[in-house]
């Protein structure tokens, strides 16, 4: 019942003709109720954030790594800008995941300078008197600009808050960084986004060239931050758990809404106001809604296409909780019903996920993850007569690249695609490290040598693992993946929702969606006649 409830209160708008809802036509819907198996209350994780505790052992990890490269060292890191979208308005502010996993500290224009080992230096501003290690450059408080842009933190909380032992305004950044960089003999730089901020460090170093001290070496301090993010610890893990159910819930909340013929940008809506309602402040990600043909668009997300009456929609959508993402994919019919070519692909994308699942393991690898799901889907493919041949050789050979030229995994964590930059590949797994298992086969319209019956399906199952001390916890496994109970799901859904609108999606769709010739024409060529 309270799952009917969730549909009913998503699905109010379109339902305006019922007499028994008494809703206003066209009214917005304020409450989400989650599904029973919801663990965190009705009250949701809003606000959710790791404790002060957590950045003093990242930093103390921190200065004890740069302390390797000997005595006058210093470290600099810096925020993310801010981006332009469009005339004077600006893209939604998300700072850089490094900045936030050394400082917390959420604002732009900040910059966080590192020295530890000087004890020559005197402690101005520091709250114990001593030295200031850790010197935390934020925006000043400003009455007028916080009146048009909202609060600022401010110096003074950024010591109280974020552990600094001494904070500074914006003002100061260029003087501050260049006395740091004059008493560095190495100096680590944790810049991924400022461009601007990265030309003002390099002209100071080529500067200090030109001094009788000589310039510091210039390391790259990200890569040793990359190495430590891909294993969590016990309170991320949690972040992630919360950012991973916040996501299933919105996938529920989508698959139970589902009608034939709906709009893409509906089924986000769906998702993301379930994230929004229980506390997830933004996404991790653009949510990937692609119907039909375009589930086999990789990174699709214009999402804003009608579907055909037998699509398949595959939602790759995560919420983002505490700065920590899950990134989860589910493909089901939105009919209810899986045609039989959509199901016998499901099957085989649903069994290298569980061939690759069992090869989860401490000591086990990606790439040993990766070789069971593609042995599995060239099994399939062959199976179906997708491909032919051995289907040991043709894994070797790679030849299901054509229909699955995505890698099964990769680590998660502050980034949807979490520290990147490191190999992942035979690196051995420890409990702690969290990634994504998720194969697919993707066929898409016009695909060469393949019989046209199977063009136009898109699957892709994808799931959050971590590692554990004998083996993995699948995070999203509350999440259905069989293909009948997803099509109960969506049918339970369907039927609350042709009760509850008492007219069926046909005349319940307006501006477009209930003209079936505007559907055929949006929805492109159905892949099954
Ligand atoms: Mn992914």
């Amino acid at each position: 019942m309270k799952d009917r409830l969730a549909l009913l209160l998503l699905a109010a708008p379109a339902c305006a003709q019922s007499k028994d809802l008494l809703l206003p036509q066209g009214a917005p819907v304020y409450r989400f109720v989650p599904s029973e198996g919801w663990p965190y209350g009705p009250e949701g994780v809003h606000g959710a954030a790791l404790p002060a505790s957590e950045f003093a052992e990242r930093r103390a990890a921190f200065l004890e790594e740069i302390s390797r490269h000997g005595p006058g060292t210093v470290a600099i890191a810096r925020s993310a800008p801010m981006a332009m979208r469009n005339g004077d308005v600006e893209h939604e502010y998300r700072q850089d995941s490094d900045f936030t996993w050394l400082t917390g500290f959420p604002e732009p224009e900040a910059t966080a300078i590192f020295e530890p080992g000087f004890p020559e230096v005197e402690g101005a501003g520091s709250p114990s008197g001593e030295r200031p290690v850790y010197t935390l450059i934020v925006r000043a408080k400003d009455r007028r600009r916080e009146m048009w842009e909202g609060e600022r933190i401010g110096p003074d909380r950024a010591m109280k808050e974020f552990g600094a032992d001494r904070g500074e305004t914006t003002r100061k950044t260029e003087e501050l960084v260049r006395e740091a960089i004059s008493r560095a003999k190495t100096l680590v730089l944790v810049n991924h986004l400022d461009r601007e901020f990265g030309e003002m460090v390099d002209r100071i170093v080529q500067e200090r060239r030109a001094s009788k001290e000589g310039a510091p070496e210039v390391v790259d301090g990200r890569p040793w931050i990359w190495t430590r993010r891909m294993v969590k610890s016990p309170a991320e893990i949690e972040m992630l758990r919360k950012a991973v159910e916040v996501t299933i819930e919105g996938h529920l909340a989508a698959m139970r809404a589902s009608h034939p013929g709906m709009n893409e940008g509906e089924v986000e809506a769906a998702t993301e106001f379930a994230f929004r309602a229980l506390g997830s402040p933004r996404l991790g990600y653009p949510s990937i809604c692609g119907g039909g043909a375009r589930a086999c668009v990789l990174h699709y997300d214009s999402n804003r296409e009608f579907t055909g009456p037998n699509d398949l929609l595959l939602m790759d959508a995560g919420a983002e909780v505490g700065s920590y993402t899950a990134d989860v994919t589910r493909t089901w019919p939105l009919s209810g019903t899986f045609t039989p070519e959509q199901r016998a692909i499901y099957e085989v994308v649903l069994r290298a996920q569980e061939a690759a699942l069992e090869k989860v393991r401490p000591g086990g690898s990606f790439l040993q993850v990766q070789e069971a799901s593609a042995l599995e889907i060239t099994r399939g493919l062959v199976r179906l007569g997708l491909l032919e041949g051995d289907p040991v050789e043709l894994a070797g050979d790679r030849a299901y690249g054509r229909f699955f030229p995505h890698g099964t995994s990769h680590w998660l964590g502050l980034d949807v695609h979490d520290a990147s930059g490191t190999r992942g590949g035979r690196r051995g797994l420890v409990p702690g490290m969290v990634f994504t298992v998720e194969p697919g086969i993707y066929i898409p319209e016009g695909m060469e040598g393949v019989d046209p019956k199977w063009w136009g399906i898109g699957v892709r199952i994808e799931d959050d693992v971590v590692v554990t001390g004998s083996g993995y916890e699948n995070l999203s496994a509350r999440l259905p993946r069989d293909p009948d109970e997803i099509e109960s799901l969506v049918r339970e859904g369907s039927a609350a929702f042709r009760a509850g609108g008492a007219a069926g999606p046909e005349t319940s769709r307006r501006a477009g969606g209930g003209d079936p010739d505007r559907r055929r024409t949006t929805a492109g060529r159905p892949h099954r006649p």
